[in-house]
């Protein structure tokens, strides 16, 4: 029935493959790191614009907390005005009191993932954010590694990670912030910590502090609530997805910027 492939010619296909596309991403004008609501909304927007965009997630699979609802209950829910934006990426919704919406969630989840993928925005999954490349006082890449290293007992801890540059960074970690947290442990950005609920202000606020925190990097989604300490807002999205959207438009004001000027990164990988 299937066509006749070697085991061996299966292998070199997928190896090829993938080094053959992660040579061309170890250079890309935008790394989003985190896969979750907000960081698929930003790549979304901005690989739409033509702009090479690469997803950095920990997880095998992307979507962060947006496969699930509160209290396990795979019902997500979006405020107006966010409803358009799951007009626009085809997200099935239904309306349960005046501005106040609800979605399947895994649905609405895969329809993320697949807006962001159709695109043309890249993943590279399984993949630990580590460090940032901080060049001149800015953020001018990440340092990764395979994210099943960190699960290795500390004496075989130790392997070096690579560098990808690019010349946007946006944090997209959720509470975590990691790629702030990065920069506060050498007090170069001092992070509060988020509040306790109260999803009416925090929703508005993420979106309003949603911002270039430091030069190069630009952060979004809750990783916005630990910089700024705005309280946490629980199992409501449209602010995650209205907030990926403006650090997106950031991002691209950012990049149209740089296309006077000489490019930061400075060399291309030749082997
Ligand atoms: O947590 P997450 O969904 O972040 P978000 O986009 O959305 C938050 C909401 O889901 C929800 C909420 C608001 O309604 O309270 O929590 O702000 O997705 C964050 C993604 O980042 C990945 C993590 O696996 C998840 O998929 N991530 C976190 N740290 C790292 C990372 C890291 N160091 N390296 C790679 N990925």
């Amino acid at each position: 029935m299937f066509q006749q492939v070697s085991d061996a010619v299966i292998s070199r296909a997928i190896l090829r493959e993938f080094s053959k596309w992660l040579e061309d991403y170890i250079t890309s004008d935008v790394i989003i790191v985190g896969g979750g609501p907000s960081g698929l909304m930003a790549a979304r927007d901005l690989a739409k614009e033509g702009f090479k965009t690469l997803i950095i997630e920990g997880n095998n699979y992307l979507g962060g907390g947006f496969w699930i609802g509160g209290y396990l209950m795979n019902a997500l829910t979006f405020r107006a005005p966010s409803e358009k934006i799951l007009e626009e990426v085809k997200i099935p919704y239904k309306e349960v009191q005046e501005g106040l919406f609800v979605s399947d969630a895994p649905n609405a989840c895969s329809k993320l993932i697949s807006a962001a993928y159709d695109t043309g925005a890249k993943v590279l999954n399984m993949t630990r954010f580590d460090d940032v490349v901080y060049r001149d006082k800015r953020v001018e890449g990440t340092v990764i590694n395979w994210a099943p290293i960190s699960a290795l007992p500390k004496q075989v801890r130790s392997l070096d990670p690579i560098s990808l540059e690019s010349k946007v960074v946006i944090d997209a970690t959720g509470h975590d912030a990691s790629v702030c947290r990065s920069l506060a442990k050498r007090n170069i950005l001092k992070l509060a910590d988020f509040g306790p609920m109260d999803a009416n202000a925090s929703e508005d606020l993420v979106v309003e502090k949603t911002c270039e925190i430091h030069p190069g990097l630009i952060i979004t989604g809750m990783a916005v609530s630990t910089a700024y300490g705005i309280p946490r807002m629980g199992p409501t999205f449209g602010g995650m997805l209205v907030s990926g959207r403006k650090a997106a438009e950031i991002a691209m004001k950012i990049l149209s910027g740089e296309t006077k000027k000489e490019p930061s990164v400075k060399e291309e990988l030749t082997i």
